[in-house]
């Protein structure tokens, strides 16, 4: 086993703190990606909790501000499960990163994004008890994690809108793939939004405010954040750029290998593809001429608007070296745009360019 329980293959961009990703292959051809697999996103050192002495204390503006056990979790709300996939907004960074550089952000693969099914209550639940009041309008998630990497160095926060969070399908989940949530992925208790940046669902949650503005948190209000392409990162502050939430329709290729050395003939070629919000995925295309011609992948089983699609397809592989390219369509008719040039932006996220991976013939 490697850090933190996950495979010995994993390609870690930093121990400490944990930021891994799985090799492309772990997330092939699976609904559920298993715990030791599944990515591991972290701005600072992983707090070790005591599930009885944990807390989660609701205030703000809201009638009441109840203070829950774990216990009270389990007991006063109705249990409810979702699969959910995850991704960071970085996924895929190192597509823009051989566009021009980004300084300090980790080179993330396609691996920065996973599928679990989650186990926990319904926030939309536990809010109502609480009361909100008129003018409350965000939802703001603090954590005990302390970033150095924020300006100044302080807890991981989020926010997310009221109206997101009693939509109904964001949780508080304990349970992951039906196993008690692991230390790394925020135990005992995280939040789930699902279809939103991976950086919303915050980890180890340990206070939950309603209020009428955004979290002021470095990590909603200034990371996490779409800049111009000719901002310097640097000198980012507060509300600077674009927030961002719902994720934007994306795929990648998973099978074969990249730089594989394969038969002339048919060859299976497998990804994943999402899109965020309660947007599905509607069709995959795969090219292996550059675009001139496109045939459209199977796509594996539907777990809800939450989740990714498995595809696969077999293309004829011609002799000599082939570029292999995937993009996806949403059920909103959203294609992923052609190439990664024009997405640029200097924090380097959502790089949802056409999938692209090179083989050869021997
Ligand atoms: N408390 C806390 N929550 C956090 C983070 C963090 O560093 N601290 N990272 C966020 C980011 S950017 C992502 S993509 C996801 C990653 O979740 P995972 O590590 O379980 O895959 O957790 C989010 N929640
Ligand atoms: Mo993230």
């Amino acid at each position: 086993m490697g850090l933190w329980d996950k495979r010995e293959d994993m390609i870690i961009h930093e121990a400490d703190p944990y930021n891994a990703e799985p090799v492309p292959s772990a997330l092939a051809d699976r609904m559920l990606t298993p715990l030791d697999s599944f990515y591991g996103r972290n701005h600072g050192p992983i707090p070790v909790i005591d599930p009885r002495a944990w807390r989660l204390r609701i205030d703000g503006l809201a009638e009441q501000h109840p203070d829950l056990s774990l216990d009270d979790l389990r007991s006063q709300f109705p249990r409810q499960t979702l699969t959910a996939t995850l991704q960071c907004a970085g996924n895929r960074r190192a597509g823009l990163i051989e566009v021009r550089d980004i300084p300090g952000e980790a080179p993330w693969g396609p691996g920065a994004t996973s599928t679990a099914q989650w186990t926990g209550v319904s926030l939309a639940a536990v809010l109502r008890a609480a009361g909100p009041s008129e003018e409350a309008a965000h939802v703001a998630f603090s954590a005990p994690d302390i970033s150095q990497l924020a300006d100044p160095p302080q807890a991981y926060g989020a926010s997310i809108t009221l109206a997101k969070a009693i939509a109904g399908e964001v949780l508080l989940a304990w349970a992951m793939n039906g196993q008690p949530l692991p230390p790394v992925h925020g135990a005992p208790v995280r939040v789930i939004v699902p279809g939103y940046i991976g950086a919303r669902s915050v980890k180890w949650v340990e206070r939950i405010t309603l209020q009428d503005h955004p979290s002021d948190n470095y990590f909603q209000a200034t990371a996490y954040r779409l800049l111009p392409a000719e901002a310097d990162p640097a000198a980012a502050g507060p509300g600077d750029g674009l927030s961002l939430g719902a994720i934007a329709v994306n795929s990648a290729i998973l099978r074969p290998a990249s730089g594989s050395v394969l038969a002339v003939g048919p060859t299976g070629i497998a990804g994943y593809a999402f899109a965020g919000d309660d947007r599905g995925i509607a069709r995959v295309d795969v090219s292996a001429d550059a675009g001139q011609t496109w045939q459209q992948a199977s796509l594996g089983p539907d777990a809800g608007p939450w989740a990714w699609r498995q595809w696969q397809t077999t293309i004829d592989l011609p002799a000599g070296d082939t570029e292999i390219i995937a993009r996806a369509w949403d059920t909103s008719a959203a294609a992923q745009p052609e190439s990664p040039a024009h997405l640029w932006n200097p924090k380097g996220y959502v790089n949802n360019s056409w999938a692209r991976l090179h083989v050869t013939t021997r």
